[in-house]
Formats: C-alpha cells, structure tokens, sequence
C-alpha cells in the first residue's frame, strides 16, 4: 500500500483515478515545506519527513503554477498566493501582460526508507549537498540547516523524484472542475477546469509525473 500525502483532496482524487483507486491510501499530513525556488527539494524534504511520521512508504505531491510573463510567478508560493491573492487576483495580474503563457509542474517524491537506483530519474540529495557548500556569504545560516539537513538526509533516506510539465495560457476563469488554478489554466483551448480528471490526468503536469511513478514502481 502506497500514502499519498496531502492536504489536498484534488491531488488525491486525480493520483485514485491515475493509479487505480484501492491502491492508495491518503494521509492529511502537513510537512515543513522549506523554502525554495525549485520544487524538487521541498517534495524530497517532505517526503522524508512524511516518511518518518508514517513509518510507511510515502508519496509527496508538491505542484506550482509558473507565469512565464512575471519571471515564473507564483511558483514554489503558488499555494501562499491562492490564499491570498485568490486565483481571480492571478488572473487580474496575468491579464494585463502581453504574453501569457504559463505552465503548471508537478514532483512526485517517493521515500520507503530503502535505497535504489538513480535512475531514470535523480535522487536529489547529492545536489543539495553541492548547493550547501557554494551558497554564498549570505546564505550562512542556511548554509548550516542545508548542510546539516543534506548531511542527516545523505546518512539517512533515499528519496526518488518524477517530474511532470505541462504547458498553457492564463485565461479568464472557466468550468467548474478540478480545483485550485485549474479554471483560469488552459490547455489546447480547454482549462483544466472544463476537463474531467481523466482528461486532465492524460495532459497534466500530475498525469505525467504519476505515469513516470507508476513504470518505475511497477518495476519495483
Ligand atoms: P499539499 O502541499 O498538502 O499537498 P497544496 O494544495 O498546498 O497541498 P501544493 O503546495 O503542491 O499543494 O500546491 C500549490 C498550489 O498550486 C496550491 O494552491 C494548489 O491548489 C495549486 N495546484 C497544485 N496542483 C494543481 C493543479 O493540478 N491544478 C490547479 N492548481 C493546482
């Protein structure tokens, strides 16, 4: 048995229809989400700490919505910002530029606790490892809780990560499905919103990084 961790009962819903419903468990667990401008090391550190609680092995969805027109905004704060802002203050902001394209991404990070092939995709811990030692004079005191982070992370857990993408335009907000960014997301003239989850799974950023998951896990 596999735990989707989340608190997100869209994720969920989109891995239940990806993986088969039945072979997922989810667990509404908040992980430290450490800052960040890429998603991959704060899905791998949330896996391993998800995988610490649970005791079982664990999968962390961490996803972003990235605006290319405002140098890739809201990204890795895309959750902050829907509270805040709300996808229709996205909107007001996006509508303005000239261009609008945007895409969505998504991490899987796996963690069981074993050790396992580095490929085909890359176990993140070495490259925090690099980044703790040439962070420069001013990332002192992250210097110290990467390192140490990277350290305990190098001795400890293994994490695997899959990664999907998926390109679009900002619109104004349209449909009723998915959830958070999905209604002002389109996609080759539908949003995510006006898609049903298994049309959206066979494009989306969560589709394609479940797919990368579900052929190595099968191997597994
Ligand atoms: P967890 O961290 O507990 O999994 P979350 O909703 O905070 O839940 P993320 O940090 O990964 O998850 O999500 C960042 C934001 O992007 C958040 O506002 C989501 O609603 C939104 N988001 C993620 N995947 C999305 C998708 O497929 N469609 C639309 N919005 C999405």
């Amino acid at each position: 048995m596999l735990t989707y961790v989340t608190t997100n009962p869209g994720k969920v819903r989109e891995a239940e229809s990806y993986l088969s419903s039945g072979s997922i468990d989810r667990l509404e667990y908040d992980y430290t989400e450490i800052q960040s401008d890429d998603l991959g090391p704060i899905a791998a550190h949330g896996a391993r700490e998800a995988y610490r609680h649970a005791g079982d092995p664990v999968l962390v969805d961490d996803a972003g919505l990235f605006i290319d027109g405002i140098d890739g905004f809201p990204g890795p704060y895309s959750s902050y910002v829907e509270d805040t802002l709300g996808v229709d203050g996205v909107w007001d902001v996006a509508a303005d530029l000239p261009d609008r394209s945007a895409a969505f991404r998504c991490v899987l990070a796996y963690c069981d606790g074993e050790e396992f092939a580095a490929t085909p995709d890359p176990i993140d811990r070495d490259d925090r490892v690099a980044a703790a030692a040439t962070a420069g004079p001013d990332d002192a005191a992250d210097e110290t809780s990467a390192q140490a982070d990277a350290t305990d992370d190098r001795s400890a857990l293994p994490v695997k990560l899959f990664e999907g993408y998926v390109p679009g335009t900002i619109v104004a907000p349209r449909g009723d499905g998915g959830f958070g960014y999905d209604p002002i997301f389109e996609h080759d003239g539908t949003t995510f919103a006006e898609m049903d989850t298994e049309r959206k799974n066979a494009v989306s950023h969560r589709g394609r990084a479940l797919a990368k998951f579900a052929e190595w896990f099968a191997q597994r």
